[in-house]
């Protein structure tokens, strides 16, 4: 059915229960016109992203940037990528928005209104590195299964909060406590209500992290919706998928938390490493923990040009989860020798660190910048790809851009 077929042949009532509100001037749209609301949804459009930005998957909404985009110190949203497991919450209430803190090893279950949140504790703002999991997962061979992310799942935002450790210690926790588990208001993809699509956590000491934070803003406004509006978990330098979107409750638990995504093989590596397509049972199978040591060139776009004689100004960003970046180094000869790039210092912890160098090359010809990040335990990139695993996490090799000498 076509759109012009489409608006002749439902009724000004269909369409207004499809939208979810009466068409108000319903009786005067022109004959064949179609109402925006009932378009195919534009994510740009509805996300505020940038045009350039890669649409892998629309149920649920996945996005992912190119590396030019993400040539900003702060990653804006236009730029930031979006990686959902479930339906985006929809008729959120800041009113009437709870975050409960429960489980197991809190003294007392306690409730929280977003405005007690906001004024009983003080706040703090953090530029922290959110990488998926499986960010460079469309390397792997043999192929792993889920979203095909190239390289472009990673942002560094200003993010502003609460400390979750301030609001555990108002609360009051037990001694046994080893973990937390979010739970968030997102909806199973599968319609089922007891369902959630997406409910993990990270270890106690990871919590009361200073830079562990309940968010309420980024980049210095309101959470963009698909970001998780109105309240969100930020855990930065560990797989994003630690950081609980639409939250509405962190449980304290005595075990390691295990909600879904958390348990069976989802954001666990091999405990030791595994041939390509080995199969792996769950018990081998072990937590991610802190992202390992990455960098992106961002500038210039990969296929650049540029002329005989002339220098080329390379930038980019390198993080290391929960360690820092001690060296950044490029390499014009397909890494057989490496010369060391300015490396700047994190604002602060887990925030990615800016590198920039100026490269000359010998003669005209194909060239590619290859860059390599080390981290503050000797742990470097690899070259071409890291050890392969079942899901497709954790690549974190080289980044390469193609130049032109002419
Ligand atoms: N509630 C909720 N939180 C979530 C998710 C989700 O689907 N639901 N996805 C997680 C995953 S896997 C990632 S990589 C990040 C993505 O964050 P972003 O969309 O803000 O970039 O959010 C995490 N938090
Ligand atoms: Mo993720």
């Amino acid at each position: 059915m076509n759109r012009r077929k489409f608006n002749n042949y439902l009724s000004l009532a269909a369409m207004g229960s499809i939208i979810g509100t009466p068409i108000v001037f319903g009786k005067k749209l022109p004959a064949g016109y179609i109402p925006l609301g009932l378009q195919d949804p534009d994510p740009f459009s509805m996300f505020k992203k940038d045009k350039e930005m890669v649409v892998l998957n629309d149920k649920p909404w996945n996005m992912e940037a190119q590396a030019h985009l993400l040539d900003d110190k702060i990653t804006p949203n236009k730029y930031m990528f979006i990686r959902n497991n479930g339906k985006i919450p929809t008729a959120i209430d800041v009113n009437s928005w709870k975050l409960i803190i429960d489980g197991e090893s809190v003294n007392q279950k306690k409730t929280y209104s977003l405005n007690e949140l906001k004024s009983k504790f003080k706040q703090y703002t953090y530029q922290l590195t959110l990488e998926c999991g499986g960010n460079g997962r469309s390397e792997f061979n043999p192929p792993a299964k889920g979203n095909q992310w190239t390289i472009g799942a990673v942002a560094c935002a200003n993010w502003t909060g609460v400390r979750l450790k301030d609001v555990l210690e108002d609360v009051g926790i037990k001694s046994d406590a080893v973990y937390i588990g979010y739970h968030a208001a997102d909806t199973h993809l599968s319609g089922d209500p007891t369902k959630e699509p997406i409910s993990r956590g990270v270890p106690i000491a990871k919590a009361l992290q200073e830079e562990t934070l309940i968010a309420f803003k980024m980049n210095g406004e309101a959470i963009p919706l698909a970001h998780g509006y109105p309240l969100r978990l930020v855990c930065g330098g560990w797989p994003a998928s630690a950081s609980g979107k639409w939250l509405t409750s962190i449980s304290v638990r005595n075990k390691v938390h295990d909600g879904p995504k958390m348990v069976g093989s989802s954001y666990r590596v091999p405990c030791k490493p595994v041939a390509p397509g080995e199969k792996v049972d769950d018990e081998d199978m072990c937590i991610i923990e802190s992202m390992p040591v990455k960098s992106l060139i961002t500038y210039p776009k990969t296929g650049a040009t540029i002329k005989t004689g002339q220098q080329l100004s390379i930038r980019g960003h390198a993080w290391a989860g929960e360690l820092e970046v001690t060296k950044m180094e490029y390499s014009i000869d397909f890494g057989s020798t490496w010369k060391k790039c300015d490396l700047a210092m994190a604002s602060n912890r887990l925030a990615w660190q800016h590198f920039k160098a100026s490269i000359r090359f010998p003669e005209k010809g194909y060239y590619e910048v290859w860059a390599r990040a080390t981290d503050s335990q000797s742990n470097s990139q690899p070259m071409v790809l890291p050890g392969w695993n079942p899901k497709g996490y954790l690549n974190n090799a080289c980044h390469r851009i193609a130049v032109k000498v002419v």
